[in-house]
């Protein structure tokens, strides 16, 4: 188990042999560079190295017409001046004598792939391959595309395993994908408008219609046809420039949503890291780190069952940066901080093409992003009962809060109007008060904590009963250290409660837990207190916390919590509590929203407020309390802290009221599953009938 990644040399062999500028970025190196730089970093020999095959005839015939098939293999033999006049049939495409043997190892790679993660023998993997694949169509190459890899990972998913939510999303896309806008893809679009059961997302340049290949049906509006209808989600990104920000949105407002509710047994990234900054093609401005944490929000579905397949991406020094951040969330690791301020994009102008660019922010129009957002959100609202969760929140005060809150830090990730309901009356007051915000860290700081190892110890526990009441999972161990008696009197002591016993003993180690934490010993922990404990062991791990070095500490506290009471208001601590009331919060950074009842309602909240908060926050630890009457369903509690890994470098303490769903909690490898399923899909063959 583990990490698979595909690869095989002689994909390196295709290349340009004649003049084209259009195409001339599409080389071998991109696979050296990507190769070499996981070399280097020490990741390629933490993963499971699969040498490619070549796909058969048959299996390429699952997407492709044999005509096609028959013209590709007799490019082989074509001399240099046939393939170039071949070639020019085509948009953006160069074949080479070894075009066929490629595109068969790369369509190869992305079905053994699919096998090596549905089978069991990998979690996960990266599948290295040029030519990529998504813009390809059944009978034509396109766009550097001769054969279309992920659509025949899907088919072969579908065909061989059976499953029925299967190769769900995201055919093309995710880490980035975006260079080249919409292909016409193979699946959702065509014959009856929908491959049953996939789910299709896409992000893609598209500037209005006046990026390539300039196609109508990349618009939001395109939400698939018949029986496919809302099966196909297009997000045009209608300006360049987009970054972390913008993406991190995208996921969160929409890809995630529908692809939580969908529930997919399987993912196939479309991995274009045409989306990363200095792409010639994308001209967008994601950094590296933003791979890793989309990543690590895609392992939080069908039980991490994730597979990417390279497609575009042509600055090599971006490229391969990326493609690590990938494999290091792929394996596990926590990702880094993202760095820089989660600004969105600004606007440049009504048509928001390149050259707008220098003009003023037109004033009165939301951010581009934001558009593009809304107007998908509200293509596909109709089909989507997660979509109609909107603006649940209001009109409490919360959401107001954070958009006061995100506007002065910067940060709009939540500000999705559609969302946040009208100010209240009491929010204006903020308006003018000026916020007591740390100053932020200069960026060489952020680049040396993303250089931070891995912490040797993944999840330490510290449970009271003394026989392991858990089976703890492999990269888990039990918490024993604790801080000396004397020291946890010390910070007892305002608390009756932690006077002496079992709850001391358990303060004992918490403390040593969060300085471990924090210290990069230990990534993440997991704390059963005892019931009459919990709200003193919060306020001194809070406490703690910010003693240790915390600059920022977010406390997610769900259930019938107060806020440590004389806890300074000075923005280093941001409280927000899931409760059946809500009550009064006093500011920014005091944040109480109704315990939402519904699954749907819950998620929604998480992916909608709950992270854009956390991200905007950027906290170096989050608490997670379970606390009385939180009414989390164990795989609702898992994911919470699954998702919350992201904003704080991995760094999330669970306090968990004795016997209330502490069980439930997942080692940092294993992602949460809707269904608590784990492990392998079986094989058609395989399975046990009736
Ligand atoms: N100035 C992939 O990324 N270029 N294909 C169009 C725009 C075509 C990209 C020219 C780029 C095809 C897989």
């Amino acid at each position: 188990m583990g990490t698979a990644l595909l690869y095989h040399e002689d994909m390196t062999a295709a290349r340009l042999l004649w003049d084209d500028p259009q195409c001339a970025i599409e080389t071998p190196e991109r696979l050296t560079a990507a190769l070499e730089r996981l070399r280097r970093r020490g990741l390629e020999r933490r993963c499971l190295r699969l040498a490619a095959r070549e796909a058969s005839e048959a299996e390429l015939g699952l997407v492709h017409s044999p005509e096609y098939v028959a013209l590709v293999r007799g490019t082989e033999a074509l001399d240099v001046e046939a393939l170039r006049e071949l070639s020019a049939q085509y948009d953006a495409v160069y074949f080479h004598p070894s075009t066929y043997h490629c595109a068969r190892l790369a369509a190869g790679a992305a079905l053994q792939l699919v096998d090596a993660v549905l089978t069991g023998a990998a979690h996960n993997g990266l599948a290295l391959v040029r030519p990529p694949g998504h813009h390809s169509q059944r009978a034509a190459a396109n766009g550097f595309c001769v054969f279309n890899n992920v659509a025949l990972a899907a088919k072969h998913a579908k065909q061989s395993y059976g499953l029925h939510r299967a190769p769900s999303i995201s055919s093309r896309m995710t880490p980035g994908e975006l260079g080249v806008g919409h292909g016409p893809f193979l699946g959702p679009h065509s014959g009856s408008g929908a491959w049953p059961g996939v789910l299709y997302f896409s992000w893609h340049r598209y500037e209005y219609r006046h990026f390539w290949p300039f196609l109508r049906e990349s618009d939001a509006d395109a939400v698939g046809r018949g029986r496919g209808l809302g099966f196909t989600v297009n997000l045009p990104w209608n300006q360049v420039g987009m970054g972390n920000a913008d993406y991190l949105a995208a996921f969160l407002h929409v890809l995630l949503p529908l692809a939580f509710e969908f529930d997919p047994e399987l993912v196939l990234v479309s991995a274009g890291f045409d989306s990363a900054i200095g792409d010639p093609e994308g001209q967008m401005q994601a950094t590296p780190e933003c791979f890793a944490h989309l990543t690590q929000l895609l392992l939080a579905l069908a039980g991490g069952r994730v597979c990417a397949v390279l497609e575009g991406g042509y600055h090599l020094e971006s490229l391969a940066e990326s493609v690590c951040m990938t494999v290091q969330a792929l394996l596990g690791d926590p990702a880094p901080p993202l760095p820089g301020t989660l600004v969105p994009c600004r606007r440049y102008g009504e048509r928001g093409e390149g050259r707008w660019a220098g003009r003023r922010p037109h004033p009165t129009l939301p951010r581009s992003a934001l558009e593009s957002i809304q107007s998908v959100r509200a293509a596909q609202a109709p089909h989507w009962a997660s979509l109609q969760h909107q603006g649940q929140w209001g009109p409490g005060r919360g959401p107001t809060h954070i958009c006061a809150m995100g506007r002065e830090r910067g940060v709009t990730l939540t500000c999705l109007p559609a969302m946040a309901p009208a100010p209240s009356p009491g929010a204006s007051s903020l308006e003018g008060r000026p916020l007591p915000l740390l100053p932020r860290e200069p960026a060489y700081k952020v680049a040396a904590l993303s250089c931070r190892p891995s912490p040797p110890i993944c999840t330490a526990v510290v449970l009271t009963t003394p026989e392991a009441t858990l089976c703890l999972p492999p990269g888990v161990v039990r918490q024993e250290e604790a801080a000396p008696q004397e020291e946890a009197e010390a910070w007892a002591r305002p608390h009756g409660a932690l006077a002496q016993g079992e709850a001391l003993t358990v303060l004992g180690k918490v403390l040593c837990l969060v300085d471990r934490i924090l210290d990069g010993q230990v990534g993440s922990g997991i704390t059963a207190i005892p019931a009459p404990a919990l709200a003193a062991t919060l306020d001194v791990s809070i406490r703690r916390g910010l003693f240790h070095g915390a600059q920022r500490l977010l406390c997610v506290a769900v259930g019938q919590l107060d806020r440590p009471p004389d806890l300074a208001d000075d923005g280093r601590t941001l409280w927000l509590n899931f409760r059946d009331e809500q009550a009064a919060a006093l500011s920014v950074f005091h944040v109480s929203v109704p315990l939402p009842g519904a699954t749907g309602g819950f998620l929604s909240c998480v992916l909608g407020l709950v992270l854009p908060l956390a991200y905007g926050f950027q906290p170096d630890l989050v608490l997670v309390v379970l606390g009385p009457a939180h009414g989390l369903q164990d795989p609702q509690a898992a994911l919470l802290v699954t998702l919350l890994r992201g904003p704080a470098g991995g760094r999330v303490l669970a306090l968990v009221e004795e016997g209330a769903g502490e069980r439930a909690l997942p080692g940092p490898t294993q992602p949460a599953r809707a269904d608590g399923a784990r492990g392998p899909v079986q094989p058609l063959g395989h399975r046990r009938h009736g």
